[in-house]
């Protein structure tokens, strides 16, 4: 089999996606998704420009070969433009070979060794009565996980709760919009949020909380510590990750444990808080972390230490992303938790899919390949439109991360 033709498809409903199409001489078509949220067009070039040229006339079943030449070939190494669009490549052959080989992608994966594959939901409100009701609202949709995230006195924004009363979209059209941060409300507040949420829910649901990059190291040992009496699945992103040693200070005040690596594309961005076990679940997604093929080296390191997967799985991952993960965490054995924020509507039109959710699991569904289609002429009726993450910034103006 051949590699005849690669496009990239760029559109947006509800939110900006960029898809990559593999098409064969056997009339087989692979998708992968290189979205990389606010920077789309950037992976859209890298496919384009520097990549596909050198895709077609390939075998698309040697993705172990086309990953070393894209990764090693390139010689500038790593980087989430680099690594998303490798994922991109590579996501769209595994779903060849699963067609292919008329089989889900997770029969190459070690086939399954769960039926279904327990997912956590984003709970979230202005105020902690607010949260509170929709904890309530996503245990009674079957969630056995919930993430909850809620507003507090002193911050007109925060991260993880939506402005108005639509949905959390973490991207906004137009330029990077600027939203405050102080770090000691919220240091005061998450434990009094979590303390309602065990009062009313009881200790059953696990919880999960995103810190997203803002706390010093010491200050997410004080959290996670005061977190302790409410027993959490995770505290996420408690602090930059660039220096990997600072998870040594969070571990030796806490035992709450610790997720990381959404934001990773390599597994040497987790290299040291694997093998020092100084986290619990890795968040690297198979888009931004270069595909299946990198992601079951790392997760099958991670395995080594304990660590277990907890993939990021926001809305700007592509169902094409959401369908591979769910392949993969059907498959492997150190799965923990798969992210699941629902797409929007139109998202869903234009990418037909056979994962479903139930009862706070989700199924890739057996459909050959990762079971996801793109409906390009739907996808054409959602033009591409620039959005960007916030920017964040303390009270007295020092810009923060967001
Ligand atoms: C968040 C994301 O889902 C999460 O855990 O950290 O919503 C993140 O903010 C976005 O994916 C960034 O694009
Ligand atoms: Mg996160």
């Amino acid at each position: 089999m051949k590699i005849t033709n690669a496009y990239i498809n760029v559109t947006s409903p509800g939110r900006n996606f960029l898809t990559l199409k593999i098409e064969t001489d056997a009339g087989i078509y692979g998708l992968g998704d290189g979205t990389l949220n606010g920077r789309e067009l950037a992976v859209a070039s890298y496919l384009s420009d520097h990549l596909i040229p050198c895709l077609i006339g390939r075998d698309p079943f040697q993705t172990e070969d086309i990953w070393q030449y894209f990764y090693r070939g390139a010689y500038w190494r790593r980087g989430p433009v680099t690594m998303a669009a490798i994922g991109a490549i590579d996501l769209a052959l595994w779903d060849i070979k699963g067609k292919a080989l008329n089989t889900p992608v997770y029969n190459l994966l070690g086939g399954r060794s769960r039926e279904g594959v327990m997912v956590y939901a984003h709970a979230n409100g202005k105020d902690i009565d607010r949260a509170l009701e929709d904890v309530a609202h996503h245990k009674e949709l079957g969630y056995k996980a919930i993430r909850v995230q809620s507003g507090f006195s002193g911050l007109s924004t925060v991260y993880g709760v939506p402005k108005g009363s639509g949905r959390y979209e973490p991207a906004e059209r137009g330029l990077p919009s600027e939203q405050d941060w102080a770090t000691e409300p919220y240091l005061r507040h998450v434990p009094v949020l979590f303390a309602r949420v065990r009062e009313e829910f009881g200790e059953e649901l696990h919880l999960l909380h995103d810190c997203h990059h803002r706390l010093t190291p010491i200050e997410a040992g004080r959290l996670g510590k005061e977190l302790e009496p409410f027993h959490l699945f995770w505290i996420e992103d408690p602090t930059p990750a660039e220096l990997q040693d600072s998870f040594r200070i969070i571990r030796e005040h806490t035992t709450t444990p610790i997720a990381v690596g959404e934001v990773f594309n390599s597994i040497w961005d987790a290299h040291d808080l694997i093998r020092n076990q100084w986290i619990d679940y890795l968040r690297m997604t198979l888009t931004h972390g270069g595909g299946i093929t990198a992601l079951k080296k790392a997760a099958d390191f991670a395995a080594l230490y304990h660590v277990r997967t907890g993939f990021h799985g926001a809305t700007d991952l592509s169902p094409v992303c959401m369908a591979a993960a769910l392949h993969f965490d059907v498959a492997i054995h150190n799965f923990g938790i798969q992210e699941h924020m629902p797409h929007a509507d139109e998202t869903d039109a234009v990418f037909p899919h056979h994962y479903f959710f139930k009862d706070g699991y989700m199924f890739p569904g057996d459909a050959p390949g990762l079971g996801v289609d793109l409906d390009e002429k739907l996808a054409e009726k959602y033009p591409y439109q620039r959005a960007y993450l916030p920017v964040s910034r303390k009270l007295d103006g020092t810009l923060t991360d967001w």
